[in-house]
């Protein structure tokens, strides 16, 4: 961690953000052939945004499209699913694609509107005073059963009910209301917390339920309004986190990198990328892995060019 300490006050901030133009210049590799066809277009929130083809979630249904990316973890194959903010006419799929991945853990990191326009659809009930209970097509009924507000956060257990099998099973919607899009959430304290948090849940609901697949659970849905800034800031730093915490290194540009190969597009903003490094180096001081950070002149508009 000291070196990443070291090489963030070489490079300064705009060191970082010229590393992640490189980044962002590098062509997606594959193709989004399924996002095209006529049909599912309606079911892209972004025209510009699509999902490329190899990773793509499978709805087990005959139209079996929904703008959502397996993407890797720290030594877990698909540990996450990146998506875009559900649309109405999406609904009952996102609901289908929890239910089928076995979904325990949905992480949401946008408001449904901010700045006047529609983020993401309330696919979920709110409960309290708003809404407790929402129904999806013939088959699934969502009903909030608790809501819990934090600093920056909110976490709602929701149970889901599928009207075909008669099964039901608890899932917890964890919000994050504090990070406006093209942006970096703030502070970074809280979305540590935050992301923690969401880490520990998803234990403690792998423990309670009947998986028996990786010790780490079911694919956990992160989705923001298009699925990939505020996503891919999130899964990059839940996986630097982890790595830090097995090996004591990390590699942020690898971790992206490889990111973009399954969720394209991942991370937006050049200072989500310098995000992911301050935010790293605040956890690693958090947890006592490093102290007397110094970062003089990580501002400076002469820093050293790449
Ligand atoms: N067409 C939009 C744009 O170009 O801004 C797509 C977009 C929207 C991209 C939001 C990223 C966005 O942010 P996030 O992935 O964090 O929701
Ligand atoms: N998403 C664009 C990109 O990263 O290429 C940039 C962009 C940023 C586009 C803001 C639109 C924006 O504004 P609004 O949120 O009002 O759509």
């Amino acid at each position: 961690i000291r070196e990443l300490v070291d090489y963030c006050r070489i490079k300064g901030r705009r060191g970082l953000r010229r590393q992640y133009e490189v980044i962002k210049m590098e062509p997606p590799q594959g193709t989004f052939d399924v996002s095209k066809c006529q049909n599912n277009l309606p079911k892209n929130r972004y025209t510009d945004v699509l999902c490329l083809d190899h990773s793509r979630v499978q709805l087990a249904n005959d139209s079996d499209y929904i703008n959502a990316n397996f993407v890797d973890g720290y030594r877990q194959k698909n540990a996450y699913i990146s998506s875009q903010g559900p649309l109405p006419r999406t609904f009952l799929d996102f609901w289908r694609m929890v239910w089928e991945q076995m979904v325990l853990v949905v992480v949401m990191t946008t408001r449904t509107v901010e700045r006047q326009r529609i983020k993401c659809g309330q696919y979920w009930p709110q409960g309290g005073e708003e809404e407790s209970m929402q129904q999806f097509g013939k088959e699934f009924v969502v009903i909030n059963t608790g809501v819990e507000r934090k600093n920056e956060y909110i976490v709602s257990t929701l149970l889901l009910q599928n009207l075909k099998t008669e099964e039901s099973r608890q899932i917890s919607h964890f919000q994050y209301v504090g990070w406006p899009d093209y942006d970096v959430p703030s502070p970074a304290s809280s979305f540590l917390d935050f992301m923690l948090h969401v880490r520990q849940e998803q234990q403690a609901r792998v423990l309670s339920s009947h998986w028996t697949g990786h010790p780490n659970g079911p694919p956990m849905v992160v989705h923001c309004s298009a699925g990939i800034g505020r996503t891919g800031t999130f899964i990059t730093m839940d996986i630097s986190t982890r790595r830090l915490a097995d090996i004591g290194t990390v590699d942020i540009v690898k971790t992206v990198r490889r990111i973009r190969s399954q969720r394209a597009f991942s991370i937006q903003m050049p200072e989500q990328f310098v995000f992911c490094h301050l935010g790293l180096i605040e956890h690693a001081q958090r947890e006592g892995l490093v102290s007397d950070v110094n970062l003089e002149g990580f501002d400076d508009s002469s820093s050293e060019d790449d």
